[in-house]
């Protein structure tokens, strides 16, 4: 046991009590009552994919705010915003060990390492990584960012159900390195559910709460940064940090967060951390007309840095054992005195 002076102790007994008490957030698509703590980032851009003023079946799509926090083993995750109900993605990605990829390789299918992730249902067309690393260039995230594993969420109608889907990758995984859930749960009739296990070693919680009609509105232009701070629902994770590469206590875990359209073709300019004013979609032509398989993004060429980060912290039992072991000297040495 180390020597730890007193004048830590109290630091040590709010931060055991505070996390202990506030306990680990509810998955729910909002953040009200779940002490996320301060932003990780906060949107600087307008949305490019539309602003939704009409509430929960509305077409609009925008990220606000990224919130974090790591409890019991988990990573927790809310992005307060919309996303439209015709299966566009939002997309993670996390670089949460060493190694990965900062230029994105295609996938197995088309000679590359990465899994074959979320493959469009018409016809032969391929998967996100194998669009993302070659058209019209292989796409490439900011220096000191290397992807280790992907999140896609999304929901829409497929004619017949409502959907919330799921799709998780091992970055450089492989045949075997993604597992896809579709309809973890219907989104016009509950706003959680969790995937079984596959290339994921323990079931993903997520939310959805598509209510937001304020935040951020459309355009290029600078983002109404308090009013993104304001809102309190959209999408919420939570991952097993084991399922993350299992990140060491004092270690960084970096994300890139993305929406792109329903077929991984048209890149929005709706990024955590944002974008710099003014900036259209990045899939466009720059005016904002669609360009096909227009599908990649270099990050390294865009000011600032698209992604935010969380400190992977001790657990409370960890710091409640630290508490009393420092407490227990404390009175020992009291008593020797
Ligand atoms: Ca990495
Ligand atoms: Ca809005
Ligand atoms: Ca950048």
């Amino acid at each position: 046991m180390p020597y730890i002076s007193k004048s830590f102790l109290p630091i040590i007994i709010i931060l055991c009590c505070s996390r202990v008490l506030c306990g680990a957030p509810l998955i729910d698509g909002t953040r009200s009552g779940d002490s996320y703590g301060a932003p990780l980032a906060v949107q600087t851009v307008q949305t490019g994919f539309g602003d939704n003023t009409f509430g929960p079946t509305g077409t609009g799509n925008e990220l606000d705010v990224a919130y974090g926090r790591i409890e019991g083993g988990t990573l927790y995750l809310m992005l307060t915003g919309n996303l439209q109900d015709n299966f566009n993605k939002l997309v993670l990605f996390f670089d949460s060990k060493s190694g990965g990829q900062n230029t994105l390789d295609t996938d197995t299918a088309n000679g590359g390492t990465n899994p074959v992730v979320d493959p469009s249902p018409f016809g032969s067309d391929p998967g996100m990584f194998a669009k993302m690393a070659t058209s019209p260039f292989p796409s490439k995230f900011d220096s000191g960012f290397t992807a280790d594993y992907a999140l896609i969420l999304r929901h829409g109608f497929t004619g017949s159900v409502n959907r919330f889907d799921v799709d998780y990758a091992i970055v450089g995984g492989g045949v075997t390195g993604a597992s896809q859930y579709l309809g973890v749960f219907d989104p016009t009739s509950a706003n959680s559910g969790a995937t079984s296990t596959g290339a994921n070693s323990a079931p993903i919680s997520v939310g959805f709460n598509n209510s937001n009609i304020a935040g951020i509105d459309a355009g290029t232009g600078p983002a109404d940064q308090t009013a993104a701070a304001a809102v309190t629902s959209g999408v919420e994770v939570a991952i097993s940090l084991a399922d993350l590469g299992s990140p060491a206590i004092g270690s960084t875990i970096k994300i890139t967060a993305l929406i792109n359209n329903s077929n991984h073709d048209y890149v929005s300019n709706q990024f955590l951390s944002g974008l710099t004013p003014p900036q259209n979609n990045l899939g466009s032509d720059g005016f904002g007309n669609f360009e096909q398989n227009k599908t990649s993004f270099d990050l390294s060429l865009l000011a600032g840095n698209q992604y935010f980060q969380i400190t992977v912290i001790p657990e409370p039992s960890s710091l409640l054992l630290l508490a009393a072991s420092a407490l227990a000297l404390i009175g020992r040495r009291r008593r020797l005195a």
